[in-house]
């Protein structure tokens, strides 16, 4: 095999954000952009010499023409063996179960989440370390900083690896072995729940559901698992193949976007129960009959009702969320009398605490829930935990929820994304914000008085590292909370996010609709950080 070096230059803008780097693919398609920042992983990450990687995406465009060249790079970097899925395909959850359980070190994801993909959409890429969980910002900084002295690149001349045939190929001295992208996985979950009962429930023929693939990576995933192996007839899965434009859709799953598997749900003869995926397989949304399961009421009734389940039946060691969700999760934490934790927003954060043992379930506002199965947030196991609750409880997803609020009290919360914005205009805010913490505690909007005002940090338990400037909080003294940040994953302008939360302990008060409890924070909020006035728009794009 002819390995070849190749002279390149710098790129200044290839530091990654919340999840990897993420940019449009004409920007990928630049010359040696994508090479520059794969050489750079190589080049921090030692252990892959001699080593192993997993190599996977979302299926999105771009996606093969990237796999072919990380082989070829892989090979001339002396790998000995890279896995990848069949197609060139596996989810984000996938792969970190497979990192995990060949004890490789490490794998690249090829992904924009739940981006549009297409030419003129996004791409992106990203390193999972051995642990399968994300890279940590040490190991994202280093890589950053390698490609700001990126010289030269290797790569082999060898011909493209057929990616259809599951089986032993070679790129020069280097194995790669294309695997089925499912098998690894669907064996996990059968461990983690009660499959006979799920398999139960569908064969009784009374509960019906949908699961929306969004043309997008869980397809595969959902068919194999729910229809073939649980039993749900053919058809549940909706959107199932996966196409590198998603079908021109938006593969978020959200009430904005995922809006099909939404009117399952209401008007003649609703479903049961119906859940999302977005691009690569690790967000969710699940939905009852005419029901919405906020996501941070998801992850904390999971973590209230982990232990009815086989993978958890030995309870759970704690709970961690990120900071902007919602604080359902502390009063399930504090009930059951183990901790808590507030990390910054990204998945990265929870994989300490994962590792160390300290929290088992874990979950985020953005539509993400995992636990210690993995290191990624996984959108399919979210459903299939409903699904076993469900099984379990034999209520519906309706009764379940408001009994959790019955219990706990209500957290009611939204979202508020002002998307495409002027990043001057959102760094304007943010810096006013940021000017008026120390005034703002004692400040009285009628019965709403603010305690503290802050921007959030972290110290993580595990490293002792320190994460700064993590979002701007506002806390009212009855419980309520606000906050501030600007999105680490859009790739045009800047997306602020503004979240809104308020706590309902009476069950009288808990039936209300959400925008109705929420409109005078919107209103404090508008005020506090003169929305309108610094960014010119007068509502958010999305609503969540
Ligand atoms: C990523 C991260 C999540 C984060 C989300 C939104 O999700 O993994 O931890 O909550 O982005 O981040 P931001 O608010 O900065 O846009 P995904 O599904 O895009 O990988």
């Amino acid at each position: 095999m002819k390995t070849k070096t190749v002279p390149t230059q710098p790129f200044t803008d290839q530091r990654p954000g919340t999840s990897g780097l993420r940019k449009k693919v004409s920007h990928f398609q630049q010359e040696h952009y994508l090479e520059n920042f794969v050489q750079a992983i190589f080049d921090t990450q030692s252990d892959l010499g001699g080593g192993t990687l997993v190599l996977g995406g979302d299926g999105r465009y771009h996606n093969r023409t990237a796999i072919q060249v990380i082989l070829k790079m892989a090979a001339a970097n002396c790998l000995s063996e890279v896995i990848v899925g069949q197609g060139g395909l596996l989810s984000t959850p996938a792969a970190s179960c497979v990192i995990r359980k060949y004890k490789t070190q490490g794998g690249i994801i090829l992904s924009a989440s739940h981006n549009p993909g297409g030419p003129d959409a996004d791409f992106g890429i990203k390193f999972n370390a051995p642990n399968g969980g994300p890279a940590p910002e040490g190991m994202t900084e280093a890589i950053y900083k390698r490609t700001l002295e990126m010289q030269q690149y290797q790569i082999s001349e060898a011909p493209n690896v057929d990616l259809e045939s599951i089986g032993n190929h070679s790129v020069g001295d280097m194995l790669v072995r294309v695997i089925d992208p499912v098998d690894d996985y669907a064996e996990l979950m059968q461990e983690l729940f009660d499959f006979d009962a799920i398999h139960s429930m569908f064969n009784a023929g009374t509960f019906r559901m949908h699961f929306d693939a969004m043309h997008a990576i869980t397809g595969p995933y959902a068919s194999r698992i729910l229809e073939q192996m649980l039993g749900a007839p053919q058809g549940t899965v909706i959107n199932g193949t996966p196409l590198e434009d998603f079908g021109g859709g938006h593969p978020d799953p959200n009430l904005a976007h995922a809006h099909e598997i939404v009117e399952l749900t209401t008007g003649f003869e609703p479903v049961d129960f119906a859940a999302a995926s977005d691009g690569d397989g690790d967000r969710n949304m699940v939905l009852g009959k005419n029901f919405y399961v906020n996501p941070s009421d998801s992850l904390a009734i999971m973590a209230a009702n982990a232990h009815h389940l086989p993978g958890y039946r030995m309870g759970i060691a704690g709970i961690a969320r990120s900071m902007p969700t919602s604080q359902a999760a502390d009063r399930v934490a504090e009930a059951m009398g183990i901790e808590c934790y507030e990390t910054p927003t990204g998945w990265k954060f929870f994989g300490n605490l994962l590792d160390a043992g300290k929290i088992t379930i874990c979950g985020e506002e953005s539509f993400g829930t995992g636990s210690d199965h993995v290191r990624e947030k996984d959108g399919l196991w979210a459903v299939l935990f409903w699904l076993n609750l469900l099984a379990f409880k034999r209520q519906s997803v309706r009764k379940i929820v408001e009994g959790h609020w019955r219990r706990f009290g209500r957290n009611y919360y939204t979202r508020y994304d002002y998307e495409g914005i002027d990043t001057n205009d959102a760094n304007g805010l943010m810096e006013h914000l940021q000017n008026s913490l120390a005034s703002l505690p004692g400040t009285e909007f009628g019965q709403f008085v603010i305690q503290y005002a802050d921007n959030f940090s972290y110290t993580d338990p595990v490293d002792g590292s320190l994460s700064q400037n993590q979002g701007i909080r506002i806390g009212f003294s009855n419980g309520s909370r606000m906050v501030f940040r600007l999105s680490g994953t859009g790739t045009e302008g800047a997306t602020l996010r503004l979240y809104l939360e308020l706590f309902e302990p009476d069950p009288a008060k808990q039936l209300q609709q959400t925008s109705d409890v929420i409109a005078p924070l919107v209103a404090i909020a508008q005020e506090v950080a003169e929305i309108r006035q610094r960014t010119g728009r007068d509502k958010p794009s999305v609503i969540t």
